[in-house]
């Protein structure tokens, strides 16, 4: 197998399939038949995404060397003219996220020893426990904790408001999914009624978990910056690890507001894409964790210029952990996640279906709430295409919320 300095790529698939949840992966070929695979799933808009690619970056690489990760980075964000966005940034990602596989085998190590090896054993995780009702979602949240997971978020059913964010409802695998509906479900929401019921939900918790148990919550950017600092001062009591996603912040000041009434500390970043729309929240230290992940934010070497930013400013990372986010995503961010001096968590909510297990085979381990990575070269993580061909794609949409007026509110 020839592994030697120019290893021309061959080959870009592109496979968009649905084992359980819709994912689109890119796997890349060389002359000497290394591959690589990528993930470039963008939730509810993955044709977008799959036409992108096949269309306009496979072409691009064909004969160019896969070891020029960084050359090719530059070329898909810079070269292309329009930088940025979620269509263009989760393709670097993936064929980023495919190069550092390649990478890796080659030199027949795993990704983490590229990126200067472990800072630590495993990769610590928080899980997601949900339910109709507080006790619901505490018992859920008993079972992750005798699990062995030591964080755990913590979303409960506001009373009086139908399909709150986070609650499972008749929904079996996940919250989030619409594959049965042929349009994106519409949701009521009430700031007030949620700003209501929040507090009981951690005061519960706390009473019965005691202090060591380290909880956090989503907000999913549904609230103003000055209800958001409101929320930040309701509970500092039960102590988060942080709220996430208290405000949506396409602009980023703000976070200023909520930073200068709450000692809560904050979270966001899982709709970013680049450096940049995170650049201010770091550098001002208006937030404690910054959420990109390496599927939306430029791949392995998108997060790690972030990580590498945030560290000077006492921000940790925190990666995105949805289910929208495929196995490879998740071996991506577990490297990370062992390298990165300031990593903080990443999200888990289980490695996905059955189906999605015939598909992404992976050595990802998770024991006492922690991922294990194995030893295997590159990501760690195959992709087969055949599995993938038994589950087509299925238009799938994420809902959409609404004020109990009719106006259209961040869902
Ligand atoms: C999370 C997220 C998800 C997103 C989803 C969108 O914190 O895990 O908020 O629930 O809504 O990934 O595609
Ligand atoms: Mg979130």
């Amino acid at each position: 197998m020839k592994t030697g300095r120019n290893l021309a790529i061959t080959d870009v698939r592109v496979i968009v399939s649905s084992p359980g949840r819709n994912f689109v992966t890119v796997k890349i070929v060389t002359e000497s038949g290394i591959y690589g695979v990528g993930d470039a799933t963008v939730n509810g808009r993955e044709m977008a995404v799959a036409t992108y690619l096949q269309e306009h970056v496979a072409p691009c690489l064909i004969g160019r060397n896969a070891h020029d990760i960084e050359d090719i980075w530059q070329y898909l964000y810079k070269g292309v003219y329009w930088r940025r966005g979620p269509i263009n940034m989760a393709c670097v990602g993936a064929v980023d996220m495919a190069l550092w596989d390649i990478k890796g085998k080659a030199a027949d190590l795993p990704v983490y020893e590229l990126l200067g090896g472990k800072s630590r054993r495993a990769v610590t995780t928080y899980a997601h426990a949900t339910g109709n009702d507080v006790t619901e979602t505490l018992d859920q949240a008993a079972r992750l904790i005798s699990e062995g997971f030591q964080t755990i978020r913590l979303q409960s059913a506001v009373p009086g408001m139908e399909g709150s964010y986070g609650v499972m409802g008749d929904k079996k695998d996940y919250f989030e999914m619409q594959s049965s509906r042929p349009l994106p479900p519409e949701q009521p929401w009430s700031t007030r009624k949620y700003m209501n019921s929040v507090e009981d939900l951690f005061r519960q918790a706390r009473a019965r978990f005691g202090p060591d148990v380290q909880l956090l919550h989503d907000v999913h950017s549904r609230l103003t910056p000055i209800e958001a600092a409101r929320l930040g001062k309701m509970l500092e009591p039960y102590d988060l690890l942080f709220l996430e996603d208290a405000v949506a912040a396409e602009n980023q000041e703000s976070y200023r507001i909520v930073r200068d009434h709450t000692t809560t500390p904050l979270a966001i970043g899982e709709v970013y894409n680049t450096i940049w729309d995170c650049k201010d929240l770091i550098q001002n230290q208006w937030i404690d964790y910054i959420r990109t992940a390496a599927t939306h934010a430029g791949g392995i070497t998108g997060l790690r210029r972030i990580a590498d930013f945030a560290a000077i400013y006492h921000v940790r990372i925190a990666p995105h952990g949805a289910p929208d986010l495929s196995p490879i995503c998740y071996a991506a961010q577990s490297h990370i996640g062992l390298w990165a001096p300031n990593f903080g968590i990443q999200e888990f909510v289980g490695f996905g279906s059955a189906q999605s297990a015939e598909v992404f085979r992976h050595d990802l381990r998770i024991e006492n709430g922690m991922i294990h990575v194995g030893e295997s070269a590159g990501l760690g993580v195959d992709f087969d295409e055949e599995a993938a061909a038994r589950y087509p794609y299925k238009r799938s949409y994420l809902p959409v919320s609404r004020l109990e007026d009719g106006t259209l509110w961040s869902w």
